[in-house]
């Protein structure tokens, strides 16, 4: 790849917005499309690319805007179609792009498809979606669902169960069904040419179900079986149709996310004559802290640098030249990048923050900031079951504390505490004015309390905030064209407390080097950091030399 061959999403970068949380303007408490409008100069001088929003479609809200009941229209709390198209014009007349989430592995319970499809054995659209008779009294097979149960649900209507592999209210789409498919790709056409610049793809590398949907292995701790639904067999041939059909006539950009991949399947999804996607988002990285005993996400471990460092430089090589990479810390079902894998008390949190956002913004691939995540928000640190909303957490205490008394309650609340997809979902933190700035009313889920320190408008007052170090940042990957196409190399790979690596692109040599623990360490650089070596960007004021800092970040250009 060269500068003049590259396409305009390698250099982009991308900001995430959960509309739900992040600004409301008409009082009721939930963010909504005028308050993206309000908020688009603030991000033109972030100095982000591109824009991906959180499905913002007709949703009865099951699972907060997962579950569509319509594809064509606009949520009534967040706006209608109009104030759309106006963020749309908006957003182009500032430069920037704007990308929608598409959810095509399932629609709401309550979409029209569904609804017909559920009226009798015999209409034109039972095979939009898997029904199957019961096995004996049991369920078709032991598929367990992602928010807890089982996978299917019996229907009284014509006593068949439908697959779910997510919420009841989530009933799985069937790619099988042709007909299925062009209704998907004319609704895609459909947003494409009212002018949206791409698609975030909701666990895209599940729409394939494994023919005669066998059982699955039976988990640890649980009387379900996997539902093995990732990396189906037919989901390459569908991506194609799909870029046929839809894709290959916009200059869109598309990005995956798929649970469950290994680059060697990047390659295949992303890779760039597969005319299927142009990145993915995977998710090895963010499963290093994860239970090894059975709770899945719900543990309190730390992630292990070493093999955080391991993941990272298994993508980077795995697909550097052939495929793309996204990267991203967090996102709207995750903790807080900061709390997760900096230091969120008051007296790391920023030089933290900054770490992270320099490990990862001068990596090979482009780069998600999640709302908040450039003013440093941290988790939520709720304390109390009632202050959630997300039917996985919700779900999952009730599995594990209520049911199956697997966890005490207060072990539970401290992984909840720990993982809950809540953490990145409480209001942006605007300004230090009741509820953060966020709404004139009680929001629809609890501020963090940190908002009067942790806020928009102290960082834009603060020269040195970690607001203005990602704009930095921002800055030199598009000046540099190094940081988008240069080669990455993994130093000190056994390095427990140091992620360094080096990027590499014609002439040029760059060193990051990121302390990631909270202590003073030394490390004998000066064989990497040649005597000339000019200091990019740094979270301290001066250059400690061999010293690294609490959380010390520094990037040199040899
Ligand atoms: O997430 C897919 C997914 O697998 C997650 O729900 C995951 O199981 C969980 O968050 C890990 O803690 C996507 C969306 O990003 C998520 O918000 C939706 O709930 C889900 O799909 C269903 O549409
Ligand atoms: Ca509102």
């Amino acid at each position: 790849m060269t500068e003049t061959t590259i396409k305009w999403w390698q250099k982009a970068v991308v900001y995430q917005v959960y509309p739900r949380s992040f600004q409301d303007t008409n009082h009721d408490g939930i963010g909504d499309i005028q308050g993206i409008i309000d908020h688009l100069d603030y991000l033109k001088r972030l100095g982000i690319d591109v824009i991906w929003l959180n499905p913002i479609y007709q949703s009865p809200n099951d699972d907060n805007g997962y579950d569509i009941s319509d594809y064509q229209k606009i949520a009534n709390e967040f706006g209608t179609m109009s104030d759309f198209d106006r963020l749309l014009e908006a957003a182009h007349q500032r430069g920037l792009r704007l990308i929608m989430d598409l959810v095509v592995n399932h629609t709401s319970d309550e979409h029209a498809w569904f609804k017909k499809s559920r009226a009798s054995r015999d209409n034109a659209y039972r095979n939009f979606y898997f029904w199957r008779a019961g096995n004996g009294e049991k369920a078709p097979n032991n598929w367990d669902s992602a928010f807890g149960g089982s996978a299917w649900q019996y229907d009284e209507k014509t006593q068949e169960y439908y697959l779910h592999t997510f919420s009841t209210k989530q009933p799985d789409l069937n790619w099988e069904n042709p007909q299925l498919r062009q209704s998907i790709y004319d609704m895609m056409n459909w947003w494409l040419t009212k002018g949206i610049d791409g698609f975030r793809m909701d666990v895209i590398n599940q729409i394939s179900k494994r023919p005669g949907l066998p059982d699955g292995p039976v988990k640890p701790h649980s009387e379900f079986g996997d539902s093995q639904v990732t990396n189906g067999p037919r989901v390459h041939e569908f991506l194609r149709e799909m870029h046929r059909e839809v894709l290959s006539k916009y200059d869109a950009m598309t990005v995956g996310e798929t649970h469950g991949v290994t680059p060697a399947d990047g390659l295949k999804y992303a890779g760039q004559n597969r005319h299927e996607l142009d990145m993915i988002f995977e998710f090895q990285h963010l499963r290093l802290d994860n239970s090894q005993h059975g709770f899945g996400k719900w543990s309190t471990r730390k992630t292990p640098l070493v093999g955080l460092k391991q993941v990272i430089n298994e993508w980077q090589t795995g697909l550097n030249g052939q495929a793309w990479n996204s990267l991203f810390w967090n996102n709207h079902d995750t903790p807080r990048a900061v709390s997760r894998f900096g230091n969120d008390s008051p007296q790391y949190r920023e030089r933290s923050a900054k770490l992270l956002a320099t490990c990862l913004h001068l990596l090979q691939g482009t780069p998600y900031i999640y709302q908040g995540e450039e003013i440093g928000m941290t988790n939520a640190h709720f304390t109390r079951l009632t202050d959630y909303r997300d039917i996985e957490t919700l779900n999952a205490y009730q599995e594990v504390v209520t049911q199956k008394h697997q966890l005490s309650a207060p072990e539970m609340m401290a992984r909840i505490e720990a993982n809950s997809r809540d953490n990145s979902r409480t209001p942006m933190q605007w300004d230090a004015t009741e509820n953060a700035g966020f709404s004139e009313t009680t929001p629809w889920i609890r501020v963090n309390e940190n908002y009067p320190m942790v806020n928009v408008k102290a960082a834009l007052a603060d020269p040195d905030s970690v607001w203005f170090y990602y704009q930095k940042l921002i800055d030199l990957r598009h000046d540099y064209p190094l940081i988008t196409l240069g080669d990455f190399k993994l130093l000190l790979p056994d390095d427990e407390a140091v992620f360094m690596y080096e990027r590499r692109w014609q002439e040029q040599t760059w060193i990051v080097i990121c302390n990631f623990t909270d202590q003073t360490i030394d490390r004998e650089l000066t064989s990497v950091v040649t005597a000339q070596a000019r200091l990019i960007i740094s979270n301290y004021q001066d250059d400690g030399g061999n010293q690294l800092r609490p959380y010390e970040a520094k990037v040199y250009a040899l």
